[in-house]
């Protein structure tokens, strides 16, 4: 290391060698936020996500529908899942296990093939050896090929080689991880159990069909939970809506495919006037929205003003429908899985994918528009609300003009030579014309 610069002027001799490059997890446990955000509550979370996420990717992938997360006594993590495994062999180039390459090169916790999306969760996706670098202990086993493997870490260095500890069925596959984050890195060891559950409710609502429970063995704390949505978002909309009154009984929704991006949305308005509208992109929430949500908004517009004009909702108005209008009391999420996702925005948690703009707006098009008329009743129901919606928007648009007109008379608001009177009754004013900009002066006064 090269001595810090003096004051004086004259410094070190600086060169190439002066840079240190970090190598591998070394970079990791050295500044940890710039993998994982935070060493507070947040990053000691966000552990679990990272692991979690490679799980649920073996699930996008087809091969797994089970997911447990576990939290000992002593704050330490498992997670386990019926997947394919983490490969044991030997990789071609990189001479070790497929394991130690997941748990100790950065990036290459991922999926290899590319038939499924790389969903990476969390807001980072840095992958599993993050986790495996910023814990005091990890340790995994894999069951595939009718064999049990195991191996371990110490802060990201392999303690133990990967190695056959039992024998099992020739179906049994699956991988567990269990780790103890590093108490010299974060600066908060405890994990909240109701954040983790939230996380792993909403996971289940977004993997239709992937069962994922939550245990916690901790002293006073002892509780398990199971979430598993058969109905995916449908469900979602429900659980978001159950405290709420909603105007029509089904929840509408759709599940498909377009150019390669998947899309699924489900929605239900209530009778209040809020609108929530959540969107989801390979499973992170888009807090800051992003062309996903310009499309479905733009599809909700159109096909909502399309019906209230063909029903003759609108005759007699002199008014559309606006976005806002079609939005209040709506509950809605979005959630849709594109291959290469770019994330913008203050917090990366804006789409700005352009093709993702026009396939939901198409998809939300075709799709609302024949719901719409098919169910009338619902439809109905829905544009009613969307109409009075417009009408009080209106009426507090007059109401506002109408303020504003009158204050146009005030002195504050008159051009140069001319001026208000300071009386408001209309008996006791009177019209002064004069001439000249002196005379002006002593009228005004
Ligand atoms: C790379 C390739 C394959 C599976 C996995 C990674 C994988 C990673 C994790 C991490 C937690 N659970 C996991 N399950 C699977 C595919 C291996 C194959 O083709 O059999």
């Amino acid at each position: 290391m090269a001595k810090p610069n003096e004051p004086n002027g004259k410094s070190d001799a600086y060169d190439a060698g002066n840079i240190q490059v970090l190598k591998g997890l070394e970079a990791v446990r050295k500044r940890p936020g710039m993998y994982i955000g935070s060493t507070s509550s947040r990053g000691l979370h966000h552990l679990v996500y990272e692991v979690v996420d490679n799980s649920i990717d073996e699930a996008l992938a087809g091969y797994c529908d089970t997911v447990s997360v576990i939290i000992h006594p002593d704050d330490s993590i498992t997670v386990t899942d019926n997947g394919r495994g983490i490969p044991v062999d030997i990789h071609p180039t990189e001479k070790i296990t497929g394991v130690e390459l997941a748990m100790t090169v950065l990036h290459a916790g991922g999926k290899f093939d590319k038939d499924s999306y790389k969903v990476s969760g969390g807001l980072h996706g840095v992958g599993v050896s993050v986790v495996n670098a910023l814990s005091e202990k990890l340790e995994v086993w894999i069951k595939r090929d009718g064999k049990e493997h195991y191996m371990d870490f110490v802060r990201g260095d392999v303690t133990t080689k990967l190695k056959v500890i039992g024998k099992v069925g020739a179906k049994d596959r699956g991988t567990k991880v269990h780790f103890k984050p590093d108490r010299q890195i974060f600066t908060e060891t405890r994990y909240d159990y109701s954040t983790l559950s939230s996380r792993l409710r909403e996971l289940s609502f977004l993997n239709k069909g992937v069962t994922i429970t939550i245990t916690d063995e901790r002293e006073g704390e002892q509780k398990t939970e199971t979430f598993h949505a058969k109905g995916g978002l449908k469900e979602m909309v429900q659980f978001l809506n159950s405290t709420k009154k909603p105007v029509h009984a089904e929840v509408l929704y759709v599940d498909t495919e377009k150019d390669d991006i998947g899309i699924e949305l489900a929605l239900q308005y209530n009778d209040g006037y809020n609108e929530n509208v959540f969107t989801f992109v390979n499973n992170i929430n888009t807090h800051e929205g992003g062309t996903h949500l310009t499309g479905l908004k733009a599809a909700l517009t159109r096909r909502i003003n399309d019906y209230a004009a063909k029903g003759g909702f609108l005759k007699k108005a002199d008014f559309t429908l606006s976005g806002e209008d079609v939005r209040e009391g709506l509950t809605a999420v979005l959630s849709i899985k594109v291959r290469e996702p770019q994330f913008e925005g203050q917090t990366k948690t804006k789409l700005g994918n352009s093709e993702a703009e026009s396939v939901v707006k198409t998809v939300v098009n075709d799709w609302l528009g024949a719901y719409l008329e098919e169910h009338p009743k619902v439809a109905n129901a829905i544009v009613d609300k969307a109409v009075s919606a417009a009408r009080a928007r209106e009426a507090a648009r007059k109401a506002r003009d109408l303020t504003r007109k009158k204050s146009a008379l005030d002195i504050g608001t008159l051009p140069g030579k001319l001026a208000d009177c300071s009386l408001s009754d209309p008996a006791l004013c009177e019209v002064f014309l004069v001439e000249g900009d002196s005379a002006g002066g002593s009228a005004k006064q």
